[in-house]
């Protein structure tokens, strides 16, 4: 039985019945009784392994398609009303087009399956921020990281109401996991996703990329908030105050390792704490203070394997010991657990690879082979996470502070610095970007430009995205955020990483804040305040002042360097660049000139 009486929801679902050909239709209600007669189908027909129940409680490995194993950023289209309206970094289709080839593609495939209707909140039930989606699908596996990922079931609809029709049409469709035919599409203007051919999370769980940052970001674009591809966390002092900061990084810069960072030892012991609100996207909303408040519309956390330790991210690797979905790490068959590359030194020697394929381990890694795959993930709950905010189920969200973009460059850009106002910050975060690392197949040290991280989640043109940037901090005036940027990355003649990162990032953040609270001075160099080395607290950790002041430089030639690549990525969007950040690159040529 229909768990909403809502009429366009009920309509949409009568067409994609129509279409889809389901068997079978399961409404999930988002009680645990019907999550775990899901669970034991899935492992009667292999679709996930049940993991050893003592040490890892409730959680259980799934295998992708070898050909299905990551975001298909080529196959993601925005499909607007106009190749303009898309903008220069999206693929685009035309709407008609697309809803033709995609149902096409999709019609019919749910014969002899059963459609499955996840009713979800992006972000706490019943708050302003939050929306709603329906997402069909035939894939078990989506319905049960949806409900890690989302608040899911009937209390969505009946928050929802019947008569409300903003809410976000999800149609996914494994069909037969055929890379040739795989589509992502969102369509904007008609708050609709449309996915195809794919079993993997990023394409499949549509709340998150899909929803919560390309249609997200055009909802807030027209209605006059912002959805970032942004961790959001707490830093906690000895005072028991609390600060919130959001940090965009391009992926694999560390976001979820920040988001979770333990504080050094000499900050902990004065009382720091940091608390995690969010790990990837952030919803922003000015609010009746005049301030800009954050959200994590997200309930889970789908991270990375590979890499997460007990050094690197314990409260991560905490997060995935009880109710998590594991996808394509490799199974450790003596004790029926999960192994990955960089988890311990140890790779189990009676292990399946994750193909499926029985292998021993030790021999297999030895010989260079991957056990995990280098885009393995971990679905779990926030609530699993030891420093989950108190604040993670707020409706109203939390005030930010100080809002942080970040890049991978060996060189150029200093540890950290501080734009000069919301503008200057809109123009850093507009020209971000990172250098490819040998991790990545192709040419080293290439410079990707990746603004605001938001190059693959934009759901419109970017011209547009940096005028609502730059509109949200007229609206904000001077209860803007103050706008930071940072490099974890520098590096010496061999290649080495210069800054210890992980929990001493903490002492950034520690500047920072005090920036923000007028507490300390900077200096002014021609890209904005860059610390004092005394300003930079090192007790405890043993790196020299020499050191971080190498770091902080500021290399005018290299600076310089950098203006023709900026101004190439800004011609790709012509006359609709905002004449603010042309007037902001003009300042910046005008400084380093100087
Ligand atoms: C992610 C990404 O999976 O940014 O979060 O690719
Ligand atoms: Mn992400």
């Amino acid at each position: 039985m229909a768990l909403t009486q809502n009429k366009s929801m009920l309509a949409w679902l009568d067409e994609m019945t129509e279409l889809l050909k389901p068997d079978q239709i399961v409404w999930i209600d988002g009680s645990e009784e019907q999550l775990e007669e899901l669970r034991k189908e899935a492992c009667s027909t292999g679709e996930m392994i049940k993991l050893n129940e003592e040490k890892l409680p409730g959680c259980y490995l799934h295998r992708t398609k070898p050909n299905d194993v990551a975001r298909v950023e080529a196959r993601t289209f925005i499909c607007a009303n106009s190749k303009e309206e898309a903008g220069p970094t999206n693929n685009w289709m035309e709407p008609a087009d697309a809803y033709k080839m995609l149902y096409d593609i999709a019609r019919g495939t749910y014969a002899g399956r059963t459609m499955y209707i996840i009713p979800y909140s992006m972000g706490p039930i019943g708050s302003q921020f939050s929306k709603v989606g329906l997402e069909v699908t035939d894939s078990i596996y989506v319905v049960l990281n949806m409900a890690i990922m989302t608040r899911c079931g009937k209390a969505v609809l009946d928050a929802f109401g019947n008569e409300n029709t903003d809410w976000v049409k999800g149609l996914h469709a494994k069909c037969d996991v055929d890379e040739e035919k795989r589509y992502i599409c969102q369509f904007p203007q008609d708050n609709t996703i449309i996915s195809v051919n794919s079993a993997y999370g990023g394409n499949v769980l549509l709340g998150k990329k899909c929803f919560a940052l390309r249609i997200a970001s055009y909802q807030g674009w027209k209605e006059g908030w912002m959805a970032e591809h942004m961790l959001i966390l707490g830093l906690e002092n000895p005072e028991g105050e609390i600060k919130y900061v959001c940090a965009a990084f391009p992926s694999a810069c560390g976001k979820t390792n920040l988001a979770m960072m333990i504080p050094p030892q000499v900050y902990k012991e004065k009382g720091y704490k940091v608390w995690c609100v969010g790990d990837d996207i952030s919803w922003l909303r000015i609010g009746p203070d005049g301030r800009l408040w954050a959200i994590n519309p997200e309930n889970g956390f789908f991270g990375v394997a590979p890499g997460t330790n007990q050094k690197s991210n314990p409260n991560a690797l905490a997060s995935t010991r009880k109710g998590t979905i594991f996808t394509n790490v490799a199974h450790n068959l003596d004790d029926n657990t999960v192994w990955w590359e960089g988890l311990d030194k140890n790779p189990p020697v009676n292990a399946v690879e994750w193909k499926g394929e029985k292998v021993n381990g030790v021999e297999y890694t030895a010989a260079g082979n991957k056990l995990a795959h280098p885009n393995s993930r971990f679905t779990a709950p926030a609530k699993n996470c030891p420093c989950v905010s108190s604040e993670f189920d707020s409706t109203t969200g939390v005030p930010i502070s100080a809002i942080v973009f970040g890049g991978r460059r060996a060189k150029t850009a200093p540890l950290v610095y501080q734009s000069r106002d919301w503008n200057h910050g809109v123009f850093v975060g507009s020209t971000m970007a990172s250098e490819t690392t040998a991790a990545a197949t192709g040419a080293v040290g290439v410079v990707r430009r990746d603004p605001m991280a938001m190059i693959p989640f934009c759901g419109y043109n970017m011209a547009d995205y940096w005028q609502h940037w730059i509109d949200m901090g007229e609206k904000l005036g001077d209860k803007a955020p103050k706008i930071f940027h940072v490099n974890w990355f520098r590096t010496d003649d061999e290649g080495h990483f210069i800054w210890p990162g992980f929990g001493d990032n903490l002492r950034v953040l520690d500047w920072m804040l005090k920036r923000c609270e007028g507490k300390v001075d900077a200096k002014e160099t021609a890209i904005g305040f860059v610390p004092e080395v005394d300003d930079i607290n090192l007790e405890g950790l043993d790196f020299s002042k020499e050191a971080l002041a190498g770091i902080l430089n500021v290399d005018k030639d290299l600076w310089k360097a950098e203006i023709p690549g900026i101004k190439e990525f800004y011609a790709k969007f012509g006359d609709k660049l905002p004449a603010k950040l042309q007037a902001e690159l003009d300042t910046l040529e005008a400084k380093l000139a100087e």
